[in-house]
């Protein structure tokens, strides 16, 4: 049967690590977000850890080769999974071609990048919110939240056109209940 890899794809907020769980789920797929997985290093402080653990309390993205690297070990330790949702990865052009150029070593690809949009005033509401209570560095202020969606527009939102070339964007609209942009990203892999 043939893999099926998805791409959440948004800002800092739009609900990816949210919408990922419900996905794995419903399509019985592998979760891999760079975001936990990083966060596991610092929590385990290994060098690795203690080198993200500043980039990402300044808003910054981490070096491609680092998260890469952890993709790819990931990738090749699943074979036998029915596929993927990337939540988080990939976030610049290098990982982008890295992740393909992994997945075409492997005889598969990716199926679909689903590109949630959400404005900027509740993606900063949503992450202050869950700052006041996650404990989160990079949630907690506001100034480093908006860093957050600076480096997104600049480095990361430019991917939708890397994955509309290929033929694989569908926007999804990431205003309104978790559970209508859950129903939003299922219509859009299922149709
Ligand atoms: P991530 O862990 O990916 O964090 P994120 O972009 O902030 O999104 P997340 O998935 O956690 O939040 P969600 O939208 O689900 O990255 C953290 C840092 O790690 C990056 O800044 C970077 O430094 C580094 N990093 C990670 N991957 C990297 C890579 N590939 N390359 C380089 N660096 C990398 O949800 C946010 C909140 O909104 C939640 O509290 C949720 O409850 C709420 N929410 C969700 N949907 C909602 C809705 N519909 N209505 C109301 N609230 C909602």
């Amino acid at each position: 049967m043939k893999k099926m890899n998805i791409v959440l794809f948004g800002p800092p907020g739009a609900g990816k690590g949210t919408q990922s769980k419900f996905l794995m789920e419903r399509y019985g797929l592998e979760h891999l977000s760079t975001g936990d997985l990083l966060r596991a290093e610092i929590h385990a402080e290994t060098p690795l850890g203690l080198q993200a653990q500043e980039l990402m309390s300044a808003g910054e993205l981490v070096p491609d080769d680092v998260v890469v690297g952890m993709i790819r070990n990931r990738l090749q330790d699943n074979p036998k999974s029915k596929g993927f949702i990337f939540d988080g990865f990939p976030r610049t052009r290098a990982q982008a071609e890295a992740l393909d150029a992994t997945l075409v070593k492997l005889g598969s690809g990716i199926t679909v990048m689903l590109a949630l949009e959400v404005e900027e005033e509740e993606l900063v509401k949503r992450l202050l919110g869950r700052g006041a209570t996650s404990g989160r560095p990079d949630d907690k202020s506001e100034e480093v939240v908006r860093k957050r969606i600076r480096e997104y527009e600049n480095k990361t939102a430019p991917l939708k056109e890397y994955y509309e070339g290929q033929g694989k964007l569908r926007r999804i609209n990431g205003m309104g209940s978790i559970a209508d942009i859950t129903a939003r990203l299922m219509k859009a892999i299922d149709g």
